[in-house]
């Protein structure tokens, strides 16, 4: 299969600067290589625009009630996402969108759920689910799941919704910091969501076979989204909110391997890395790997 490489350098969404260096740390530990090594094609379109934090004012275009930092910037940037994600799609190509922070998710998910019923599996420490009233911190990578989905405030947001993703259709995993509004989300409106602890008692294998299972019943295709902040920080120390006790190095392989076994895999995102906060490069090398398992990379 042809794989769209398509880099969304965004920091503005997270508190930290330099995960915006992420395409470029991915693209440089080998992101390229990687796919071919998957029988893949890898078709690098280069990165979008996306303006440069310190050129704008964080609260323009704040909502009313509640806090979202950099939400016109935010807006532009899903936009610009979403038509390259469908454009890609349509060409018959595999998007591999590369962030920047994990608003980047709210494009991916509006543009490969525009033709087609998706599913989505969120992996990931967090829940993703805040919204400009309920988020502790005003970044908008606390809340593109909520965005996608049109929740609250962003209900009648068409950059933000993502029309054929349906919320019976998504499963997120490895949840360890999970703020009160969004546990109460979860609560309310029955996500299948599974903890560290479920993966503890489970296994990644079951957790993510039931996952999977939910996530694509039904629908034309998968998106996986993938915050390298799902890895314990071990493994994955280049990210901007690392939460010990998250997944080993074994346990993310062997998840994105039963990514590619489903064969529905649709669309992919690999954010939060953050280069100024690694070791070497080794979270985005990271990233490549992992990529690599869920296009269909095998030992033997
Ligand atoms: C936190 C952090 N829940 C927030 N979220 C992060 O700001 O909404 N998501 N880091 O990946
Ligand atoms: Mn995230
Ligand atoms: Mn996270
Ligand atoms: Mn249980």
């Amino acid at each position: 299969r042809n794989v769209r490489i398509i880099g969304a350098p965004t920091d503005f969404g997270a508190n930290r600067r330099g995960v915006d260096m992420g395409p470029s740390a991915i693209r440089y530990a080998g992101l390229a290589d990687e796919l071919e090594s998957a029988d893949t094609e890898p078709m690098d379109g280069g990165d979008l625009f996306v303006p440069r934090a310190e050129e704008r004012d964080p609260d323009a275009d704040a909502p009313p009630d509640g806090r979202a930092k950099f939400l016109g910037e935010t807006a532009a940037v899903s936009r610009q996402l979403g038509n390259e994600v469908a454009r890609a799609l349509s060409n018959g190509e595999t998007p591999l969108v590369l962030g920047g922070d994990h608003s980047v998710a709210i494009g991916s998910l509006s543009g490969t759920a525009r033709e087609a019923d998706v599913g989505a599996v969120w992996f990931d420490a967090h829940a993703d689910l805040n919204t400009p009233a309920t988020s502790p911190s005003g970044n908008i990578h606390g809340m593109p799941l909520a965005a996608a989905l049109g929740i609250d405030e962003f209900a009648d947001t068409e950059w933000a919704n993502a029309p054929r993703l349906s919320p019976e259709n998504i499963a997120l995993v490895g949840l360890r910091s999970v703020d009160p509004a969004e546990q109460e989300l979860l609560r309310e409106r029955g996500f299948a969501a599974y903890t560290m602890s479920d993966i503890d008692e489970h296994g990644i294998t079951d957790v993510v076979e039931e996952a999977l299972s939910i996530a694509t019943e039904g629908v034309d295709g998968l998106h996986v989204s993938l915050d390298l902040d799902w890895l314990d920080p071990n493994v994955a120390p280049g990210v901007g909110t690392p939460v010990r006790g998250g997944v080993t190095y074994r346990e993310a392989h062997s998840a994105m391997e039963m990514v590619a076994d489903t064969g529905v895999l649709r669309s992919m995102e690999l954010v939060e890395v953050n280069p100024t906060l690694d070791q070497h490069n080794e979270t985005a090398e990271l990233a490549t790997e992992l990529a690599a398992s869920a296009f269909g990379k095998r030992v033997l």
